[in-house]
């Protein structure tokens, strides 16, 4: 071992100068959302330098692909300590025996329901929602099962400028009850708790400055400003403005791939076309701030 690394729960930032630096390359998937990184293996430590690239990258092109990594649930967390403190789940029923930070995601002919089977961002209902999320892809279904992504700039930057100017500076309420309560087919005991937050409908993303459009069909349950049918009308418009295809990817899973998403720029929906086959990933999800609006944001 040639570079030094900190001690367990702290960022792991490799700062010797002997070792080699990865320097990743991108190619774009399509003009709005993801690309393809080379030049990286996950395995390694990542350097300041490679932490900076892959940085701006994710906020540039929203979710960034790998292929042929394999990662020990060690290496998976060093990863995402890269980036960030890693987050806990608050209802998911399946994490990885030993480590608590690492879901399972796991599907076969007994699952009632997937994680992420509709367009979301990953627990947008917290009061800080996760930055980003690493899944690394372990069984795949013998076709099928690939996940969905959108960039939430040009679902933003594609509304007029009417509209974008009526949504700025409004603000929604996110809701983990009903997505979370008895979801998973776990029992959970009534006085179980979920979080909920409001945050603001278009959001300045910290890295890149660009404006994210931060409402999705799996949370966001009303815009808080306006009146119960407004807010039915206008979430629903926005709803469809996120699925739009023009501004998507797909990703195609193999084992061994990693997707690493920006929760604050882009939404994502899991593929359920290939029952009863099985699916098996493990997730780790890095903590991130919460979400704000600066008016002068380009
Ligand atoms: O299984 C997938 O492709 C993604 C599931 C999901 O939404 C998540 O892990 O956040
Ligand atoms: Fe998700």
């Amino acid at each position: 071992m040639t570079g030094t690394t900190t001690g367990p729960g702290l960022p792991f930032r490799v700062s010797n100068s002997t070792m080699k630096s990865q320097t990743p390359e991108f190619k774009r998937l399509t003009p709005h959302c993801g690309a393809e990184v080379q030049g990286i293996n996950l395995s390694q430590p990542l350097d300041e330098r490679a932490t900076d690239i892959l940085t701006t990258a994710l906020a540039e092109y929203c979710v960034l692909f790998f292929r042929d990594q394999q990662l020990t649930p060690e290496q998976h967390k060093a990863m995402g300590r890269c980036f960030g403190e890693l987050h806990f789940h608050p209802a998911w029923p399946r994490l990885l025996e030993g480590h608590p930070e690492i879901m399972e995601i796991f599907v076969d002919k007994n699952t009632k329901r997937i994680a992420g089977e509709d367009w979301h961002s990953d627990v947008s209902c917290g009061p800080e929602p996760p930055l980003g999320t690493i899944l690394h892809m372990l069984e795949t279904p013998p076709s099928g099962g690939d996940t969905l992504f959108a960039s939430m700039y040009a679902a933003f930057d594609r509304l007029s400028a009417p509209m974008q100017q009526f949504l700025e500076g409004l603000s929604a309420v996110h809701d983990g009850e009903h997505v979370y309560r008895g979801g998973y087919g776990d029992v959970q005991p009534e006085s179980e708790t979920y979080p909920r937050a409001e945050h603001p409908v278009v959001r300045t993303h910290p890295v890149s400055g660009r404006k994210a459009l931060f409402v999705n069909r799996t949370f966001t349950t009303r815009i808080v400003e306006l009146p119960r049918q407004e807010s039915d009308a206008v979430l629903q418009l926005l709803f469809r403005q996120v699925e739009q295809p023009e501004i998507q990817c797909r990703f195609h899973w193999r084992p061994g791939s990693v997707a690493f998403w920006d929760n604050r720029c882009s939404q994502h929906h899991a593929l359920w076309d290939y029952y009863p086959n099985r699916r098996r990933g493990l997730r780790v999800t890095i903590r991130g701030e919460a979400p704000f609006w600066r008016p002068e944001s380009g």
